[in-house]
C-alpha cells in the first residue's frame, strides 16, 4: 500500500517512512500547502486533509502538531509554527525561567482524506517535561527541551528509531496505519 504524505517538514517525512514500515505502507512526499485555518490541531488537520485531496485528487495525509505547556496554559500549542521561527526555544526557556511545573504534552493530529470524501482524524499524546536547558543535537524544533521519562532523555538526545518507538507521532500515525491497512 502507498499513502501520500502532504508536508513542508523533511524530518516528519523521515520519522512516517520508519513509523510506516512494519506496515508495509510506503510513503511518497509532495507538498503543495494548504491553508491552515484557526481551530485545534484536528481542525486544521482535517481541513488540510480535505483540501489537498480534493486538490490533487488522490487520497493524502496531513500532520498538525503543537507542543502544550501546561504552565504557560497550553501555549505555543496551536502557534508552535509561528513561534518556533520567532522567540525560538530559547523564548520559551526564557518564558520557563523559575516555573517549578514543567509538565508539557506533544500532540499530533493525522489527518487523513480521500478526494470528494469527508476526512478522518487520528491523535497522538505524548506527556514530557521542559528541561531548563536545551539537550541534544537530533530531531528538530522543539526536540532537545522535551524530556521524556522512559528514555532519560530528550526528543534531542534520541536516534530516529528511538524516538519512533515512543514519540507522539508514532502514536497518531500507527492509530491511522491500524485503520488503513483494514480499508
Ligand atoms: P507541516 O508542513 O507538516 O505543517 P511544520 O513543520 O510546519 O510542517 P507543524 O505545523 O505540525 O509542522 O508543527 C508546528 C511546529 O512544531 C513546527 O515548528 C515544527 O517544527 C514543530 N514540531 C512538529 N513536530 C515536532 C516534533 O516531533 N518534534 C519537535 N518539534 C516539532
Ligand atoms: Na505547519
Amino acid at each position: 500500500m502507498r499513502v501520500t504524505f502532504i508536508t513542508g517538514n523533511k524530518h516528519k517525512v523521515k520519522e512516517a517512512r520508519g513509523i510506516f514500515e512494519k506496515f508495509g505502507i510506503e510513503v511518497d512526499h509532495e507538498n503543495p500547502g494548504y491553508p491552515e485555518v484557526q481551530g485545534s490541531i484536528e481542525e486544521v488537520a482535517a481541513f488540510g486533509a480535505k483540501y489537498v485531496a480534493d486538490l490533487l485528487q488522490k487520497p493524502v495525509i496531513v500532520d498538525d502538531t503543537g507542543l502544550f505547556i501546561r504552565a504557560l496554559n497550553d501555549f505555543p500549542g496551536t502557534y508552535s509554527s509561528y513561534v518556533q521561527d520567532t522567540i525560538t526555544n530559547k523564548g520559551i526557556l526564557k518564558l520557563m525561567k523559575d516555573e517549578p511545573d514543567r509538565y508539557a504534552e506533544f500532540r499530533s493530529c493525522i489527518g487523513y482524506c480521500a478526494p470528494n470524501c469527508e476526512p478522518k482524524t487520528f491523535l497522538g499524546v505524548v506527556s514530557g517535561e521542559i528541561l531548563s536547558e536545551e539537550k541534544g543535537n537530533n530531531g528538530f524544533a522543539y526536540d532537545p527541551l522535551f524530556y521524556v521519562e522512559k528514555y532519560d532523555k530528550t526528543y534531542g538526545e534520541l536516534t530516529t528509531d528511538e524516538k519512533n518507538e515512543c514519540s507522539h507521532r508514532r502514536l497518531s500515525m500507527e492509530k491511522f496505519a491500524n485503520w488503513y491497512s483494514n480499508l
